[in-house]
């Protein structure tokens, strides 16, 4: 039997580094169900401890400590006794648990079930988020298991502490120190990934440096590894294709060439001789000028497989889809799909195809990806991106729960929902997480971290659900606050779609920070990274043709898919000029025109983040002080830009259409000319 002491919890100021596992005081009755004296005891699995059951009594210890104040202990009376069996009769699968009281006997309070030691670190942080969020223990009896096997977290950081598209500081790896020198944050980063079920992390960035394959990489990895294990989060390395020319001498990196194959072999085997439990590699390969197969005349899949031979069953490989190519004419959104469909039934059973949300990238409203669903005999998996690259950085808030369950939830018409096809594989997130103190660059940006551990643990959970937990445990449990909170953010990603690209427009960002309105640019050196492009706007009208009369790209989804988006008399608006070219003066189903409905988009976005203001400001008070100043600050920059944003574009439209405002709305402050004039060469990011 093991049993822990309590752990007080330190006294930080409230500055975000708690995350949402600040397990502030209960009141009332809610408290008076915890005893300051909890023995936590390990009970099955024959007594057996382990570094992840320690971990999980600690944080029980650490969460009760915390959840009952420090004035309550003295007066409480008898001990609650929590009680985790752990051992492989309960049935739970993996990573499952299933919590409830001991009614029968009053000394045995409350049981946590799992049928591995995993699974009672899952359940014990669950416990602790059920009683954070202000249930009673003797109402809390839930038995779960993880959706899909692989929750991960993709890190764009660059070994020399830069984040590629992180807006929260420098990145929160330290390589210069490892392998000698482990951060803290290192543990406090696994043990909030662990609260969320994440059980994998890629630690560098797609864009891949070959050194990070040398021996000394792979001391700092398995370091790494070693730290994060009793958290159940197994390490994954970016790997670039042309490592064994890069770093290995060889004249090629043709997946064919015997050599290559032996040295990604060799590669493989010092990896595993370190880190048993290594993950595997996630290649982007053919995309955006990274080496890969195709330099060789090979195909994706000749590339995965080379790899996945060299890892065996020990790993998996994890081979990205998002590639589009300058010397292709055909529609960007095509060209992901053009390439990987016919090599369906190819990839070796260890190989993952790791496919984006959307057909372009990562906009703040896409159509999900036609390749969900058209490639049966494909491991396929969701890559989601939690860093907000083109929904206004650190600095807007945007919840993307809504986001991500738009496309979870969407219907492929070829067997089931998006979140069907990923389940038996998993789900992705580039992660958000940087040096900042508060870790995600602003307080609402770890509710995008949170969200999306909660809906890869279970995406049948709604954004409600998830941002009621969220900010009951990140800034307080008052039922009107928590609702005026959860009503900001449901309302948030929608808002900033209708202030920067409404009706479907996309990628009408300016250049390379992807910050703040461009559509006027046009004359980048590949048409695809052009605003223009995706808005196609002239004299006459503005939209992407992706019908059989224009790209077509609509024919790459499932027919009645396609039926749904094919009329622009009928389809959903919110999609309308990512597959339609219509004229300025088309009537929509509303009664109003495109110009009028487009104008009264922006404007309905720019109200919104308006009301979020408010709403804020109606919670001083009811948030600390140090919290509640931050987020103002920063919705007050939202509300600026959401209305820079809307008279940039409507004064570009205006300078193509020559269209007069329409009825009551205002006209843009500032010339157009003022606008195409502002740079930020400093933006973070880049
Ligand atoms: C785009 C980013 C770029 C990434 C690329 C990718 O702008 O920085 O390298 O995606 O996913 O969104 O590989």
């Amino acid at each position: 039997m093991v049993a822990c002491s309590v752990v007080a919890v330190p006294a930080y100021a409230e500055d975000g580094y708690d995350l949402w596992l600040r397990y502030a005081p209960l009141e009332g009755e809610a408290q008076s169900d915890l005893r300051a004296d909890s023995p936590f005891a390990n009970i099955a699995d024959g007594g057996r401890s382990s570094p992840t059951l320690e971990i999980a009594l600690e944080e029980l210890s650490r969460g009760f400590a915390g959840l009952q104040g420090s004035g309550a202990r003295a007066a409480n009376g008898s001990p609650v006794k929590v009680e985790l069996d752990c051992g492989e009769t309960v049935g739970t699968g993996e990573g499952g648990y299933r919590l409830s009281p001991v009614a029968d006997d009053p000394r045995r309070a409350f049981l946590i079930a799992a049928e591995d030691h995993l699974g009672c670190l899952y359940g014990s942080f669950a416990l602790l988020r059920e009683l954070s969020t202000g249930k009673r223990l003797s109402d809390i009896a839930i038995g779960q298991a993880p959706a899909m096997p692989l929750r991960m977290l993709n890190h764009w950081d660059n070994p020399d502490g830069h984040v590629e598209r992180g807006y929260a500081g420098r990145s929160i790896f330290d390589w210069w120190h490892l392998p000698e020198r482990l951060d803290q944050r290192m543990i406090d980063y696994a043990r909030a990934n662990a609260s969320l079920g994440i059980n994998g992390v890629v630690v560098n960035n797609v864009n891949a440096k070959s050194f990070m394959l040398e021996p000394r990489y792979i001391a700092k990895l398995e370091r790494l590894a070693h730290a994060w294990r009793p958290y159940g989060i197994r390490v994954y390395l970016s790997a670039r294709f042309s490592a064994p020319r890069d770093i290995g001498g060889l004249d090629t990196a043709d997946p064919l060439d015997p050599a290559v194959r032996a040295w990604w072999h060799a590669k493989a085997d010092q990896i595993y001789t370190a880190i048993p439990d290594f993950g595997g590699f996630l290649v982007k390969a053919n995309s955006e000028g990274q080496p890969g197969p195709q330099d060789y005349g090979r195909t994706h899949a000749d590339g995965a497989n080379m790899l996945a031979a060299a890892i065996g069953d020990r790993g998996t490989v994890i081979w990205r889809a998002f590639v589009y190519s300058a010397e292709d004419e055909a529609d960007r959104a095509k060209q992901a799909y053009e390439e990987f469909v016919p090599l369906d039934g190819q990839f070796a059973d260890n190989v993952i195809v790791q496919v984006k949300n959307g057909p372009v990238d990562f906009q703040p409203r896409e159509p999900f990806h036609p390749m969900f669903g058209a490639m049966p005999n494909t491991r396929l998996m969701l890559e989601a991106q939690i860093t907000k690259e083109y929904l206004g950085f650190a600095s807007h808030l945007a919840y993307l729960a809504p986001l991500w369950k738009e496309v979870l939830d969407a219907d492929t018409g070829r067997g089931g929902t998006v979140a069907e096809v990923v389940a038996p594989v998993g789900i992705a997130g580039v992660a958000n997480t940087g040096s900042d103190r508060n870790w995600t660059g602003s307080h609402f940006d770890q509710a995008n971290w949170y969200a999306f551990g909660r809906l890869a643990w279970n995406p049948a959970l709604t954004s409600e659900e998830i941002a009621g937990e969220w900010a009951a445990q990140t800034f307080t449990r008052d039922p009107a606050a928590v609702g005026a909170i959860t009503s900001m953010m449901l309302d948030s990603r929608e808002a900033v779609v209708s202030y920067m690209t409404p009706l479907g427009l996309a990628h009408q960002m300016d250049t390379g920070h992807h910050y703040g309105p461009g559509p006027w640019v046009c004359d980048l050196a590949r048409p695809e990274w052009n605003p223009c492009y995706y808005h196609q706007a002239d004299r006459s009208g503005i939209g992407f043709d992706r019908t059989a009369n224009g790209s077509d790209a609509l024919s790459q989804y499932a027919p009645q898919v396609a039926a749904q988006w094919a009329d622009p008399a009928t389809i959903d608006p919110h999609y309308l000029l990512w597959f339609h070219h219509v004229a300025w003066d088309d009537t929509l189903p509303s009664g109003r025109t495109v110009w009028q409905e487009l104008v009264r988009e922006y404007d309905r976005g720019v109200a919104a983040v308006d009301t979020m203001a408010g709403q804020w400001a109606g919670l001083r008070g009811a948030i600390d002080a140090e919290r509640h100043r931050a987020v103002s600050e920063s919705l007050a920059i939202q509300q600026r830009e959401a209305r820079w944003w809307r008279d940039a574009s409507v004064a570009y439209w205006q300078s193509l259409n020559g269209l007069e405002m329409p009825q009551g709305a205002s006209p843009p402050a500032e010339t157009l000319e003022a606008y195409k004039s502002r740079s930020f060469p400093e933006a973070p990011g880049q």
